[in-house]
């Protein structure tokens, strides 16, 4: 950077969807064949279409994944749609370096950020535009789309926390987000 320029950011948010525009974003993308093992209703998931888009993820990684001290932004699209009676969710992680906290907040759409501590207690928090979460280091996070729209969420966490998906994959969450009598419910 040169001393005393004023410089345009090198990165963008549009207004409405917060999708990310510019420099280093990288995206991702989950069809329901990449989420084998994670709904309950098997015969349901086997019905639908392999390659149904479930969720994408923007994020921009302005430094190395690892790097202590710097922050990463991201944008997730969680699609509406059920595998059964269970609403189409992401994967869900907690941090590799666990006591890394992040926030999540809400953009569009109506959703459940679904958390889990150490000692395997699950709650939620309902998502929708301004909803904000902070989401404490040790605790795994998941986010179900419950609405009829998309379901658009922001994201920050520390460039430092990493991902361990091996514990909610093999162990899942202690508890389901499943629509009883309409309603979304933890079981
Ligand atoms: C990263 C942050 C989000 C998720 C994204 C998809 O720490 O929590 O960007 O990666 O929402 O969820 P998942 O569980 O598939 O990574
Ligand atoms: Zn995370």
């Amino acid at each position: 950077m040169e001393n005393k320029k004023i410089y345009d950011p090198s990165i963008k948010i549009k207004p409405e969807s917060w999708h990310l525009e510019g420099e280093g974003v990288v995206e991702s993308t989950k069809l329901l064949r990449q989420l084998e093992g994670v709904f309950a209703d098997v015969d349901a998931f086997k019905k639908l279409h392999p390659d149904t888009l479930v969720y994408n993820v923007q994020a921009h990684l302005p430094v190395k994944e690892g790097t202590p001290g710097g922050l990463f932004f991201g944008t997730t699209v969680i699609q509406p749609g059920k595998v059964g009676n269970e609403y189409f969710m992401t994967r869900g992680h907690f941090h590799a370096t666990a006591d890394r906290a992040e926030y999540y907040w809400g953009v569009q759409g109506e959703g459940m950020l679904i958390l889990m501590d150490a000692d395997r207690n699950t709650w939620a928090e309902k998502m929708y535009p301004g909803s904000l979460h902070y989401i404490p280091g040790g605790v795994a996070h998941r986010v179900a789309n419950t609405g009829k729209t998309p379901l658009i969420f922001g994201a920050s966490w520390p460039s430092d926390a990493g991902h361990n998906y091996a514990e909610i994959d093999n162990n899942g969450f202690s508890a389901r987000l499943l629509e009883i009598d309409g309603k979304p419910s933890l079981i």
